[in-house]
């Protein structure tokens, strides 16, 4: 059975359980918080020298991080990564999009203000700007299709939503994105999970 190591209140580590559930694969669950720097201690950076969850341990020991090295690897040759060539880069496009261009901005804020309990003001405008220019890029692709990538669930949409579902707690309203909110409403019912 798979190890791994998470906090329930991030998006990342949510995108693991997720994508283990959807596919029926077991995992002993550790649960750290990383409010409490129980990501920091000796024993977990000799599994992760990067001090960060999520975390898989294989059961031989090996280690892998990164939420979307993660799931990549528990949904090999699942329905949620599709066969086709260009379909598949097409869902790294939005991996990659995600940790670069969504996440540090969507799940940033919402950190800082939910969990370092800073106020708005202290925000940098940087996050809210750039939160919302990825929620109106996703918002454009949806408008043309139900799902990231062709007209299924996919590896994109379980990283995707990951954030975006709670990007309300990060102070960025979803009204003006219909596709987007019909999107959310998809993916969370594709995977069971609670609206
Ligand atoms: N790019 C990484 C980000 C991982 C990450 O930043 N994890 C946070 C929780 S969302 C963490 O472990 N923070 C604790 C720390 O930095 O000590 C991924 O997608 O897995």
């Amino acid at each position: 059975m798979f190890t791994v190591y998470g906090d329930r209140k991030s998006g990342n580590c949510l995108k693991v359980a997720w994508v283990a559930a959807h596919l029926g694969i077991a995992l002993d669950w550790r649960e750290l918080d990383i409010l409490k720097g129980e990501t920091r201690t000796p024993d977990f950076l000799a599994l992760n020298p990067d001090g960060r969850v999520p975390t898989l341990v294989l059961e031989d020991g090996r280690s892998l991080a990164e939420s979307n090295a993660i799931i990549g690897y528990l949904a090999r040759d699942s329905a949620l990564i599709p066969a086709d060539a260009f379909a598949q880069a097409k869902i790294r496009q939005w991996l990659f999009w995600e940790q670069y261009s969504h996440e540090p901005y969507i799940a940033v804020r919402r950190f800082q203000l939910l969990y370092l309990g800073r106020s708005e003001a202290e925000l940098e405008p940087k996050l809210f700007e750039r939160g919302h220019a990825a929620l109106a890029l996703m918002e454009g692709a949806l408008a043309e299709r139900p799902f990231l990538v062709g007209s299924h669930l996919s590896l994109a949409d379980v990283a995707l939503v990951a954030y975006t579902r709670l990007a309300h707690e990060g102070g960025f309203d979803l009204v003006p994105y219909p596709a987007l909110r019909a999107w959310i409403a998809r993916v969370e019912a594709g995977l069971g999970i609670a609206g």
